[in-house]
């Protein structure tokens, strides 16, 4: 066998070796192969080379490591292009005029699929997993896919796929012609070399025609509207796969890369591509050294079945881990594990689960009145309602009965850490898992650091989260930590604006229309407006006290800040005007007209200011921290970055001057903190 190597400053990026007349090209770019410049240079100078070698009759391109490849290599598209560009070298390939097959193992991806595209041949294996995710990074397929993909598997398919991003398995891809076959996964790659070997005319996807009926776009875009109306990337991968069906191959691929080319220098692409690094950085920990090691977790215990015990709990049961869950009375328990069964059976009515895994996850569950029960957990997480006295005494009672080594959390979302644990004798075993609301949906979890947390518990915390399917972010303690506090300006603006003289709706507006799922107003409406309320109806001394006091505790008691319907729909409430306009007359404030640019400093301008107040207390290691737990947490739009991110983008000047111009309106202790004012967030965090 003949080997060669072609090297990126001194590391291998592509090996080729000879089997007698079959060239194996292997991608060795780890971790993902992804397709930077030398991958690029070098994969071209070996296929140039293979097509002047008499020996080589087919060539047969595969990834080193776990996959085929990842894709451009997304660091680049900040810079100057440099080299030979993908989508040349895949026509050069599809040119070829001996064979060539790509072989997939692991994942092919964007730019990675798209070379594949561009081969004659597709071999997988049962396990690989193929798909073209660029409108996830705000850009679409650039190097052929939106042209040549339609060609091979048809219209419907290739729209959904490229407009969604989401990756599709290897049996999907042989039944709709993605791949021409499956290689057993023992016998790879030898099985690909002598499937190749039996090849001997290139067949080039450019002649094939898309097939398709009349009307596929018109229902695409009505099924897709809503989900797509504010976004780029997915309408321009519409237009580039109606090219397919319209223009010759060539003009199709020129609207792609005109497409590609305007898409990738763009706002939204941009954001996306910092969502991507931000979530890949988040997971580390500056002083925490990669191999850190990690405490076994086998068995978990929750104690308290309401909304949240009984979400936490269904997180581990569904990953297959074993939880104990306690409450104080049957009544409480039997709802909790009401409230699962039901969630588990909605799952699979709607096909997400099978009954048997309903069974499988109710099965791996221990209700129990007995808080000894959680003496063999690994883990246990407090989920009773946010009261210090009450979290104390279950961590000294805790630190009586778990075993020793075991992990003691709480998902307080607002108290100290450090007091809770002080109440053990073991504070390195004790951190805070804050996870969020509704727990199906955001899949944050805040792992709260204390000043004695052992570096293997939060390592483990980090861990465990992600082994749950959630995005971890690490902070410091604080009350309320990094999201809840960089909520508490957000909402006492709104609730000062109301008395001032917006309505609900107006605050509410602005943050749809920016992007949120919700806006403030909103969003107390969901969680309750009674939370924090002295539930004293004689006393008034708040804009919540009323609104408590008229019973309006928001959507469960179907009247808040708006008025709703058997289906949660809101409306605007009159009574709510009403009780507004008494409590601003009897505080003295006159009413007066307030603009939407007002409300984005108060409520938003406000947020990024606590946010930069995070870092200076060192309690969020970096601004795309922040951004993460808001992506992730609270549902800012991933096309807008998180908060840090979109004040660097509308510029620290333009912050500043917002909250400068209010100043006199944000409450007496408000302060510009030093950090915006110096005019920078920025802590070289990645992605920007
Ligand atoms: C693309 O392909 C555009 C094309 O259409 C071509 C256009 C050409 C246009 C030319 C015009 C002339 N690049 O996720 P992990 C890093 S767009 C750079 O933790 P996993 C990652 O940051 C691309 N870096 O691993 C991390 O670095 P760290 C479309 C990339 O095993 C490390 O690799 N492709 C990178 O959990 C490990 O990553 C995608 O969107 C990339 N493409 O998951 C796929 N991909 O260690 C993106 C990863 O320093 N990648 N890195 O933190 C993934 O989805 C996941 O990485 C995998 C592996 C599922 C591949």
């Amino acid at each position: 066998m003949r080997q060669l190597t072609f090297f990126k400053r001194d590391e291998p990026v592509i090996e080729t070796k000879l089997h007698e007349d079959v060239l194996e090209i292997i991608i060795a770019n780890a971790p993902v192969n992804a397709l930077g410049a030398a991958v690029r240079s070098a994969l071209a100078q070996a296929i140039d080379a293979a097509q002047e070698d008499d020996q080589v009759k087919v060539i047969l391109l595969r990834g080193a490591g776990k996959l085929f490849s990842a894709g451009a290599d997304i660091t680049e598209f900040d810079q100057p292009p440099t080299g030979c560009a993908l989508p040349a070298i895949i026509d050069t390939i599809e040119a070829s005029s001996k064979p060539i097959v790509a072989a997939i193992h692991g994942t092919a991806l964007g730019g990675g699929l798209e070379l594949a595209l561009g081969c004659h041949y597709r071999l997988a294996t049962p396990s690989a997993k193929m798909g073209l995710p660029e409108v996830s990074l705000g850009i679409l397929p650039g190097a052929g896919g939106t042209q040549r993909l339609p060609r091979l598997v048809g219209l419907d398919a290739a729209l959904a796929m490229i407009v969604s991003g989401s990756p599709v398995d290897a049996s999907s891809a042989l039944a709709m012609g993605l791949v021409d076959r499956l290689v057993d996964e023992e016998d790879f790659p030898a099985a690909a070399i002598a499937y190749a070997r039996i090849l001997d005319a290139p067949r080039r996807t450019r002649d094939k025609q898309v097939a398709h009926d009349a009307g596929a776009f018109e229902r695409f875009a009505a099924a897709n509207a809503r989900r797509i109306e504010t976004l780029d990337a997915p309408k321009a991968c519409i237009a580039a796969v109606k090219a397919s069906v319209e223009l010759p191959f060539d003009e199709g691929l020129a609207l792609e890369r005109k497409l590609f080319a305007e898409l990738v220098t763009g706002a939204q692409a941009k954001a996306l591509r910092h969502t991507f690094f931000a979530e890949r950085a988040a997971g580390k920990i500056a002083d925490l050294p990669a191999d850190t090691p990690r405490r076994p977790i086998a068995k978990v215990g929750v104690i308290g079945a309401g909304t949240m015990g009984s979400g936490i709990s269904m997180n581990f049961l569904s990953a297959g881990i074993g939880v104990t869950i306690v409450e104080m009375t049957s009544d409480a328990l039997d709802r909790g594990v009401g409230l699962m069964r039901t969630n588990y059976e909605a799952s699979a009515r709607k096909g997400r689960l099978t009954n048997e895994q309903v069974e499988q996850a109710m099965n791996l569950l221990t209700p129990t009145l007995d808080f000894d029960g959680l003496g063999d957990c690994d883990l246990i997480i407090e989920a009773v309602y946010e009261n210090m006295e009450v979290k104390k005494e279950i961590f000294a009672r805790l630190d009586a009965i778990a075993k020793p080594g075991a992990i003691l959390a709480s998902n307080t979302s607002y108290l100290s850490i450090d007091e809770i644990a002080s109440a053990t004798n073991r504070p390195a075993d004790v951190l805070g898992l804050h996870f969020f609301s509704p727990d199906n949906i955001m899949k944050l979890v805040e792992v709260v650091r204390g000043e004695a947390t052992a570096e293997d518990v939060l390592a483990t915390g980090m861990q465990l989260a992600r082994s749950i399917g959630k995005v971890p972010v690490v902070a410091r303690v604080c009350y309320g930590f990094i999201g809840n506090r960089m909520l508490i300006p957000r909402q006492d603006n709104a609730y000062a604006m109301l008395l001032e003289g917006a309505t609900p709706e107006q605050i509410d507006r602005v943050h749809t229309d920016f992007g949120m799922p919700m806006g403030p107003l909103q969003m107390i409406d969901l969680a309750g407006v009674d939370i924090g309320w002295h539930r004293d109806t004689n006393r008034i001394e708040s804009l919540q006290d009323a609104l408590c006091a008229a019973g309006r505790w928001g959507q469960k008691t179907k009247a808040g800040f708006y008025d709703y319907d058997e289906k949660r729909k809101p409306t605007p409430s009159p009574a709510v005007a009403e009780i507004i306009a008494e409590f601003r007359d009897r505080a003295g404030i006159e009413a007066r007209t307030i603009s939407d640019e007002e409300i984005v400093a108060r409520t938003l301008y406000t947020m990024v200011n606590e946010g930069a107040k995070l870092l200076e207390e060192g309690i969020a290691q970096r601004a795309s921290d922040i951004d993460v737990v808001w992506l992730y947490g609270y549902g800012w739009p991933r096309h807008k970055g998180g908060p840090m991110f979109w004040a660097d983008e509308i510029g620290l000047t333009t912050v500043v001057q917002g909250l400068e111009r209010y100043a006199d309106r944000l409450g007496g202790d408000f302060a510009i903190t030093p950090r915006l004012a110096q005019q920078s967030v920025d802590d070289g965090s990645p992605g920007k």
